[in-house]
């Protein structure tokens, strides 16, 4: 700390000759009345001696200050720099457009409202980014930049390729008995689905005769999840056999070779990421014998990523084709019809509600179709285009109303 002392006649006096001497952070502390020496020791007379000191303080905000102008020095050079940065960059896409134009027709149709409107609702509608991109490529290549000024045309196309991007799987039930084993994650409605199946195939359709169905459960670990399926079982009058060992399945449909038409084997719901589980599930492939078909039940409300994750993950079982459950709990199919499209894996049903056995209807592009939100869907067009999957549907939604 700098302390001074300065004598003067006054008060007033003193503290001018402080501030022209050390400025504004000069801090007065005490102050006394002298005898200030006169000429040759003569005529001395009272004065005022002040006491003080330098303000660090302020010492501290002039540097800041300085600081600050040494900042903002540096910030003027950067913005210098960044506006040197934009200059150039204003150049490369100046460059990179003049280059696009090149070619013509392609990045000016990209923008084109048609285009951009239905890039907006694929979007809208979940659908995954390469199938997004493949639809676009498909417009460009198809529609000339006149035919794109025709919204309506468009969007109906792209429904089509949509519709026939879905791959369907028809269940054909010729081997006697046919074994079928539905596979997939905890929760999505895979019990309820067999249930449906049962009731369906057991009760028949105009196409086909009543079949000789059995319920086979391998879910003897949960609470509950016997009595879930063996209710349905009786409700309906169809025999559901417990296996508690996969030697036990092996000899439970040993004993339906003779007169029964369809087993239908519900198992448990396994995390995909249950590595171990699913490898001794994958045991019961084996058990359930060469003719048995397994097929992978995934709830249409999953994600992309995750319905990756989890078809990949059942890989070993090669299901045959994907159930989609749930899909009345979901607005967007775009996530579902992508996957399935990128796996190649059709579908074989489609379930949308929890009554047993109406809400399932055999695959069809239709009931995903109509789903679609934003597009303006022409339904007589499409049922003709795609047609409904089966009777199942159409058969139990008319029996209530004809009081049957
Ligand atoms: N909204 C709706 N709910 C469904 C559908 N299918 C099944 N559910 C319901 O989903 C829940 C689970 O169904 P389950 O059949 O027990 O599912 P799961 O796959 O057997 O389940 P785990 O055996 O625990 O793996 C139940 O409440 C069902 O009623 C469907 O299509 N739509
Ligand atoms: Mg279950």
């Amino acid at each position: 700390m700098q302390y001074f002392t300065e004598q003067a006649g006054s008060q007033g006096e003193a503290i001018r000759r402080i501030k022209d001497k050390y400025g504004e952070s000069a801090r007065i502390l005490t102050h006394r009345t002298v005898r200030l020496p006169g000429f040759l020791g003569i005529f001395s007379k009272d004065g005022v001696e002040v006491t003080g000191y330098i303000s660090e303080d302020s010492g501290v905000k002039q540097q800041k200050k300085l600081d600050l102008e040494e900042e903002k020095k540096k910030i003027l050079a950067s913005v210098k720099t960044e506006q040197t940065m934009q200059l150039v960059l204003k150049e490369v896409q100046d460059l990179r457009d003049k280059l696009d134009s090149v070619p013509l027709t392609r990045d000016r149709r990209e923008d084109h409202p048609t285009v951009e409107k239905i890039r907006d609702l694929l979007i809208r509608n979940d659908f995954i980014y390469d199938c997004i991109e493949g639809t676009i490529d498909r417009i460009r290549e198809e529609f000339s930049l006149q035919d794109l000024d025709d919204y309506d045309r468009v969007q109906d196309s792209v429904i089509e390729w949509l519709g026939d991007s879905i791959g369907l799987y028809e269940e054909k039930i010729e081997s006697s008995p046919k074994v079928m084993i539905l596979v997939g994650p905890t929760g999505v409605g895979k019990t309820t689905t067999i249930a449906k199946l049962a009731a369906v195939y057991g009760i028949g359709s105009p196409e086909l005769r009543p079949l000789n169905v059995r319920m086979i459960t391998i879910d003897n670990y949960r609470i509950g999840a016997r009595q879930q399926i063996e209710t349905y079982g009786s409700i309906m009058g169809i025999p559901v056999s417990t296996a508690e060992t996969f030697d036990d399945l092996r000899k439970t449909i040993a004993l339906y070779q003779k007169d029964v038409d369809l087993v239908l084997i519900d198992t448990i719901g396994k995390s995909p990421k249950d590595y171990v589980k699913l490898a001794e599930m994958k045991e019961l492939l084996t058990a359930a014998g060469t003719q048995a078909e397994a097929h992978l039940a995934v709830s249409a409300t999953t994600k992309a990523s995750d319905l990756r994750e989890i078809m990949q993950q059942f890989e070993p079982f090669n299901y045959l084709s994907v159930v989609i459950t749930k899909l009345d709990e979901t607005a967007r199919i775009g996530n579902i019809v992508s996957v399935l499209a990128e796996k190649r894996k059709p579908v074989s049903y489609v379930t949308d509600g929890q009554r047993v056995p109406q809400d399932i209807q055999r695959a069809s592009a239709l009931p995903l179709l109509l789903r679609l939100e934003g597009f303006r869907v022409n339904r007589q067009k499409l049922e003709e285009r795609f047609p409904a999957g089966s009777p199942m549907k159409i058969e139990w939604d008319r029996r209530p109303r004809n009081g049957a």
